[in-house]
């Protein structure tokens, strides 16, 4: 059963005692309990990165929408890209409840003082990239985010919910598109091939640094607003996926990838972490494009935020008069 107890009413340690219980009986935290101010920091922290990653997100396919191959294909492409932005936008209200502004935000991504996932800062290269990215990207996203929707936090953990259903069928028509293209032409396999050979490591290195390596797995794990380490999430994603790309008929590019009995497990190579640095430090291959692109159309959307909010003010002044 869930309690709620008014802050106003309990000593700090109690307040404390109270949120350690919660937590610990698997109950959620919602935005008007008291939180320890480094839980709600790390929340804005990781909340509003995943926001921005949703943002991000939408320019590498974004790219594709203007050349897609049929029209069935621009259909799928536009309504995966306008999913994402949803994402987004979930996310950003979800990171509200907790006292930041979205504004605020947005600003902190465009002036580098927020992340993305590095995932968004490789190019598209060819159409097959989008079959790959459903396919590898979609489908690291959703191992690592059904855990998040056990998250203790729970505006988090609800958009969490919704979010996955919406990445299942991203997922689907990446690998559906994949399979179309493996039927086609030998030309068309080898694009299948050359996208998975580009796009395989990165998206292992999603799911982030190593856990030896990775200073905020240990106390978001205790927090239980993460449900696994980075590396647990890393090997069901090898898991899951190795039977995929044997059905589909290609070759994940490692040669270090083979079943390990002893250990139910797939073994795989390391990936190359100094690329991951370099990557969130803003040296990958579209860093620079995709936080121009997202500061222009900032600036660009202006007009339209000023309007919506005479918008609101003008119902707002009018509600007031009525009442
Ligand atoms: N990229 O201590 P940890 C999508 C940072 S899916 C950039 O391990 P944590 C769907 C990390 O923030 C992609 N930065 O951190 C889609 C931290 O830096 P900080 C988004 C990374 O938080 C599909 C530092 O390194 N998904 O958008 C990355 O415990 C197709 C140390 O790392 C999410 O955001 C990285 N890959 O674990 C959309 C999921 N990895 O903040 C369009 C939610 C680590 O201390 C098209 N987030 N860093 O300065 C999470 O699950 C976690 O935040 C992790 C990182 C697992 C990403």
């Amino acid at each position: 059963m869930t309690t709620t107890v008014r802050a106003d009413q309990l000593g700090d340690a109690e307040l404390q005692r109270h949120f350690d219980e919660r937590i610990a009986h698997d109950q959620r935290i919602e935005p008007r309990d008291w939180m320890p101010e480094g839980y709600r920091k790390t929340l804005v922290r990781q909340i509003a990165q995943h926001a921005h990653s949703e943002i991000i997100g939408m320019q590498p396919e974004g790219n594709w929408l203007t050349r897609t191959p049929s029209l069935r294909r621009k259909a799928i492409l536009l309504a995966k890209v306008q999913d994402e932005a949803g994402h987004g936008l979930y996310l950003y209200s979800a990171a509200e409840t907790l006292g930041v502004d979205r504004a605020e935000l947005t600003e902190k991504l465009i002036d580098r003082r927020q992340k993305y996932s590095s995932i968004f800062n490789y190019p598209t290269l060819t159409f097959a990239d989008i079959g790959v990215i459903g396919w590898l990207v979609d489908g690291a996203a959703i191992c690592n985010q059904v855990p998040l929707c056990r998250s203790s936090f729970g505006p988090y953990a609800r958009a969490m919910v919704r979010i996955c259903k919406e990445e299942s069928f991203h997922q689907r028509q990446g690998y559906e598109l994949l399979m179309t293209m493996m039927r086609g032409t030998a030309e068309q396999r080898e694009m299948v091939q050359e996208a998975t050979d580009r796009w395989w490591w990165p998206s292992l290195m999603m799911f982030g640094p190593p856990d030896a390596d990775s200073p905020n797995t240990q106390q978001s794990m205790a927090w239980r607003i993460k449900r696994h380490t980075n590396d647990e999430l890393r090997q069901k994603f090898v898991d899951m996926t190795v039977p995929q790309a044997e059905a589909l008929g290609v070759t994940l590019p490692d040669p270090e990838l083979r079943w390990n009995a002893e250990r139910g497990h797939y073994d795989f190579g390391e990936p190359d972490w100094s690329e991951l640095k370099r990557v969130i430090g803003g040296g990958g291959p579209c860093n620079e494009q995709r936080l121009a692109r997202r500061r222009a159309a900032h600036e660009e959307g202006q007009w339209v935020r000023e309007a919506a909010a005479a918008h609101a003010a003008k119902q707002a002044a009018r509600e007031e008069v009525a009442r």
